[in-house]
């Protein structure tokens, strides 16, 4: 009997979840079928998948606060790192510009909105969150208080201070060095814990996403929106599977069917739990442990990305725009585009990796082309299902660049790459 790695069961727990789900919503509602549903969905499988997603945000701030430690220590000379937050950050901001134009120009010829009937009267307004300036965004790097940006789990302040706390380590001589033993056995101990995490995924898969299509409202996919949904869906799809194993392929001449295999699992979670940020220490092991890229890097471009990089939002505020101006009879002109662009990239840099929070980056650049931001509404009802996706797709961005980064810099294990089994074992 052949033994299914963890890829495979994490497969399996997504099909079983999803059909569960799909079986749920036909059969069961809490109005039809009270007593199964209070106790199967909005009770196992409500306790189950948080139980999993908890545990996963549970790990984040440690992770990334002790990872980046070591990996900055691991760097034989600190003015690497410039070079390593330049290449990253040209390389996430150059990867949403793609995405988003791509997005552009397939939502203007697709025309998502032309056979949708005009929604004039809305019974709902849309309260959004206001999104941070950019230059509060850069004030704001740096904590005041680390321990209060560990409590609120703020990623950039946590990422600026433990680079500056790894520097000054590298820099002490003896006592940095008896320090960076101990940072190296809290991080095994923590990825230890990943790792434990990782055995019982398959079940948490299954939970968080037989609840979720068991409460999806199918209903409303049909008439006005379909167009909509299938053309970021499809979209969502051709950027992470086409565009960046490309992408990979140009920059590293590394096989990308390689990295589409091993990205699989990974990409299942990020769907599964709706956000970027829980799935860091997952994103962390598949690019140390699967892909090979060395600790040093990784653990600087992972939490960096799940923060600021985020293409698939950025494809669904693409077509969003297009789709709203049309509903509206507004001609986008060409600086409009521009301005799309540049704003759903820049939105995106402040904004963390959490559930939903593309549609409060859409009301920025809905606002910036003087469209109303209370037709978010709109898209609100059949969004569960897309942020899901472009979910999976911006973790893989992040993986992507890690990737490529990771052999610019020479911190690549190639063997590792290519060895199909590494890090599916659970450990
Ligand atoms: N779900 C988000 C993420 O974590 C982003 C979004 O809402 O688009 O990546």
């Amino acid at each position: 009997e052949k033994k299914l790695g963890l890829t495979g069961k994490i497969v399996l727990g997504m099909f079983t979840g999803i059909i569960a789900g799909i079986l749920f919503n036909l059969w069961s509602s809490p109005e039809a079928t009270p007593l199964f549903h209070g106790l199967v969905v909005d009770g196992i499988l409500r306790i189950v998948g948080e139980f999993f997603i908890t545990s996963l945000m549970m790990l984040v701030v440690p992770l990334v606060f002790v990872s980046l430690i070591v990996g900055t220590c691991q760097l034989s000379d600190p003015s690497k790192l410039g070079r390593l937050g330049g290449k990253a950050l040209v390389l996430y901001l150059v990867t949403t510009c793609i995405a988003i134009s791509i997005a552009l120009t397939v939502a203007t010829i697709v025309k998502p909105g032309s056979n949708a009937a005009f929604a004039d009267s809305f019974d709902e307004s849309v309260s959004v969150a206001e999104a941070p300036s950019f230059v509060d965004v850069v004030i704001d790097m740096v904590p005041r208080n680390p321990i209060n940006a560990m409590a609120e789990g703020n990623m950039l302040q946590i990422i600026v201070f433990a680079l500056l706390f790894g520097i000054a380590m590298a820099l002490t001589g003896k006592a940095g060095d008896r320090l960076k033993g101990f940072f190296e056995d809290v991080n095994e101990v923590i990825m230890k814990l990943v790792m434990i995490l990782m055995k019982v995924a398959p079940y948490g898969v299954f939970a968080l996403l037989a609840r979720t299509f068991a409460n999806l409202g199918f209903g409303e996919l049909l008439g006005d929106l379909l167009k909509y949904f299938l053309t970021v869906l499809l979209l969502l799809l051709v950027h992470g599977f086409v565009v960046y194993p490309l992408l990979l392929k140009l920059l590293t001449r590394l096989n990308p069917i390689v990295f589409i295999r091993k990205m699989f699992s990974n990409q299942i979670f990020a769907f599964s739990i709706s956000s970027s940020n829980a799935s860091i220490p997952v994103t962390l092991r598949t690019t140390t442990k699967r892909l090979g890229v060395n600790n040093s890097v990784s653990s600087f471009t992972v939490p960096l990305g799940a923060t600021i990089n985020m293409d698939g939002t950025a494809i669904m505020q693409g077509v969003a725009t297009v789709f709203i101006a049309q509903l509206y009879g507004v001609d986008l002109s060409f600086t409009d585009y521009l301005m799309v662009i540049l704003t759903a990239t820049l939105a995106s840099i402040g904004t963390a990796g959490v559930p939903g929070v593309g549609l409060i980056m859409l009301a920025m650049v809905l606002q910036q082309v003087g469209l109303p931001i209370d037709a978010i509404a709109l898209i609100m009802g059949i969004d569960r299902l897309l942020d899901m996706t472009r979910t999976a797709v911006n973790i893989t961005g992040d993986a992507m660049v890690t990737t490529v980064i990771g052999k610019s810099e020479g911190q690549f294990d190639e063997s590792i790459y290519n060895d199909p089994e590494a890090g599916n074992d659970g450990s």
